[in-house]
């Protein structure tokens, strides 16, 4: 029989990469969506489009846990999926009661409604390297302490535990990846590498002059979200439940990204970046590095692209979507 995963934020980068590999591995994959997505697919399902006559999508609310509970109720999944959630860490300190309102209620109603309705479901917690912030040791692994600089980190901090204490208490399988930054040609525009693969694009067709970034000295540990989903997977398909970081163990800084990004280009970043006070965050994570070779050993996985090929991935990507789309 075919087996039955239900992802939330199946429209985000990783939900979309995550219901491509769990088609090809032949599952019944179910995605839950907000209802304006449904009203506007153009817009809000650009990253499923090529896969929606495959995947099942039904309009829910992290925020509602009657809407959680009657989806589990009808599909009892063989896995859940946690992706969905506020992600973008700039905004949590402008938005924070919604920020915590999504990551941690919204992940205690799938944890709670799946003990209720569907206790043999296996759950995976999208965990973040930004759990670490003010990083106590370097490189970060799972015994690393937490120290989250964000309402963002502070939520997923939150999600963590209670993933973690719904296993011990209720002897569930669910558990967390410390997941690393990741990137693809499906990133949201707002993050730092998208907004730089764009603006090279579109610097390049001339229809933008220059590119205004924050703190270019932040270090970050960045991989390609093609490469872990199948992390979340793996962790999903091993004999108990386990929390692991996945990273790739090599660091750059935005500036190394732009500067790689631009010369892709045959342009000189330092030509058309500008620093603007608005893009600095009030606490800043200077630098994450990831050391995975517990996920390595355990669950055999390991990062295929690098870090150049994954900077030319996403500008070759956005050289076509500028021309093709003109913006
Ligand atoms: P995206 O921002 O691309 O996707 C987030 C998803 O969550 C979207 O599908 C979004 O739906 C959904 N969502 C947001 N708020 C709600 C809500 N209130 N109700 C229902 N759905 C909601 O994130 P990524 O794909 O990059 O990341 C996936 C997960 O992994 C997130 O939890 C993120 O915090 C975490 N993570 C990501 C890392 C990365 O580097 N990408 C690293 C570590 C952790 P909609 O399309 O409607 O907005
Ligand atoms: P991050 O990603 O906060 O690491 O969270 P983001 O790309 O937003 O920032 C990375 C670093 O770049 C610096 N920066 C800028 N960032 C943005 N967005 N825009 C700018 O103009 C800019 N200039 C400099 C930031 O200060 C930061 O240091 C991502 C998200 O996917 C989270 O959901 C996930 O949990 C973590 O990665 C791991």
């Amino acid at each position: 029989m075919k087996k039955t995963a239900l992802i939330t934020g199946v429209t985000g980068q990783d939900g979309s990469y995550l219901a491509e590999f769990l088609l090809n591995k032949n599952y019944k994959v179910h995605g839950l969506v907000r209802r304006v997505a449904l009203e506007d697919e153009n817009h809000r399902l650009w990253r499923l489009r090529h896969i929606l006559n495959k995947i099942v999508l039904h309009p829910a609310s992290l925020e509602s846990y009657a809407s959680l509970v009657k989806i589990i109720q009808k599909i009892k999944p063989n896995e859940v999926y946690h992706l969905g959630a506020q992600s973008y860490v700039d905004y949590s300190f402008k938005d924070e009661f919604s920020t915590l309102n999504t990551n941690i209620n919204g992940t205690h109603y799938i944890l709670s409604a799946l003990k209720e309705f569907s206790p043999k479901t296996k759950f995976y917690f999208a965990g973040s390297s930004e759990m670490f912030g003010k990083v106590r040791e370097t490189p970060q692994n799972e015994k690393t302490p937490f120290y989250p600089r964000s309402v963002y980190g502070i939520s997923k901090v939150a999600g963590y535990d209670l993933t973690r204490n719904y296993r011990e208490a209720y002897n569930m399988y669910c558990c967390s990846g410390i997941l690393f930054n990741h990137e693809s040609p499906r990133r949201g525009f707002e993050f730092v590498t998208r907004k730089i693969s764009h603006a090279v694009a579109r610097i390049k067709f001339g229809i933008q002059k220059d590119l205004k970034l924050g703190n270019m000295d932040a270090k970050r540990d960045w991989g390609h979200a093609a490469d872990y989903v199948e992390a979340m997977w793996l962790m999903l398909n091993q004999k108990k439940p386990v929390d692991y970081v996945i990273s790739t163990g090599k660091q750059y800084t935005v500036r190394d990204f732009a500067k790689l990004a631009f010369e892709l280009v045959d342009l000189d970043y330092k030509k058309y970046i500008k620093i603007e006070k608005k893009f600095y965050r009030p606490s800043e994570v200077e630098s994450l590095l990831g050391n995975c070779k517990k996920a390595r050993k355990e669950l055999k996985w390991k990062p295929k692209y690098s870090f150049k090929q994954l900077v030319e991935d996403m500008v070759k990507a956005d050289l076509e979507f500028v021309e093709k789309e003109g913006y």
